[in-house]
């Protein structure tokens, strides 16, 4: 089993945290979409929408999120019980699992991220996709789907709608989450489940971004059960790793240098 991820992407840090937990193997495969790894040829041609995650199992390929974790815990139910009574999510969980997916975090993270940085990075990798369908030809109309997407988002950007939208959405799921810590120590009861799963990624970024006064200690259960759940090793592994304490800086640099270096030598 493969997996095509990267520690900054969300979605990838809940399908990497469900494998954690579920403790399954698996060979990982970085493609940093912010240096525009997911932009080459051999990436692009499996998955022309160019997102991160991707799994891969043999000849079966998944890019939807949910449906990456579903299958992982299929697999990890079979190992477990021989084949015999998959111990499934439950409704509960599954409702929860896609009440979270339906908050995008891609304007919100980069409405906060500063502007200097922000422009500078659509501008570099709008240069790779043009760099890259100069050298694959066939997959041009692809490469130019992809390049309208990057002028669409660089114009939502300008619209303060869009910011307020994301907000207001957050908001509702966390206000939501609250009420129900406020019952029981996890999402979807007293025991960890893949609910959890997909909220860890959610808390995190809003930490990332220097927001956890806003949105997360200003609500008191949301912020016990965040400080338990950094306790987890999966949690460690996954996002601690690499964005606890001084090694936020650490990772965030190493791109930004990336960046900084090829856009000065124009080498996209
Ligand atoms: N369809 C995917 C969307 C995944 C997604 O939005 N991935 C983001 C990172 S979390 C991405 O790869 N963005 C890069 C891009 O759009 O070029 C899912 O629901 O799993």
């Amino acid at each position: 089993m493969q997996l095509y991820h990267h520690p900054f992407s969300l979605n990838s840090q809940k399908v990497r945290l469900t494998l954690e937990e579920k403790g399954i193997d698996y060979t990982s495969h970085h493609v940093n979409p912010l240096t525009g790894k997911n932009m080459d040829a051999f990436f692009f041609s499996m998955n022309p929408s160019a997102k991160v995650p991707v799994f891969q199992n043999g000849s079966h390929i998944i890019y939807d999120t949910i449906e990456i974790i579903q299958y992982i815990e299929r697999i990890a139910e079979k190992v477990s019980s021989g084949g015999n009574n998959l111990n499934l999510s439950s409704r509960e969980v599954i409702g929860w699992m896609h009440k979270i997916q339906e908050w995008d975090s891609m304007y919100f993270t980069l409405f906060h991220v500063p502007e200097k940085y922000r422009l500078c990075v659509s501008k570099f990798l709008r240069r790779v996709i043009i760099a890259r369908m100069a050298e694959s030809p066939d997959l041009a109309s692809a490469y130019h789907c992809k390049l309208r997407q990057a002028y669409d988002t660089d114009d939502k950007l300008k619209n303060a709608d869009v910011l307020r939208r994301s907000e207001n959405h957050l908001v509702r799921l966390l206000d939501e989450v609250e009420l129900k810590l406020g019952e029981t120590s996890y999402l979807a009861g007293e025991e960890f489940s893949l609910a959890d799963v997909m909220l860890i990624p959610l808390l995190a970024r809003i930490e990332l971004l220097n927001l956890e006064n806003e949105y997360i200690n200003s609500r008191p259960n949301i912020a016990d059960y965040w400080v338990l759940v950094k306790q987890r090793p999966s949690y460690k592994k996954v996002i601690g790793k690499y964005f606890d304490g001084w090694r936020r800086r650490k990772t965030l640099l190493k791109t930004w240098c990336f960046i900084r270096v090829r856009s000065v030598l124009r080498k996209y």
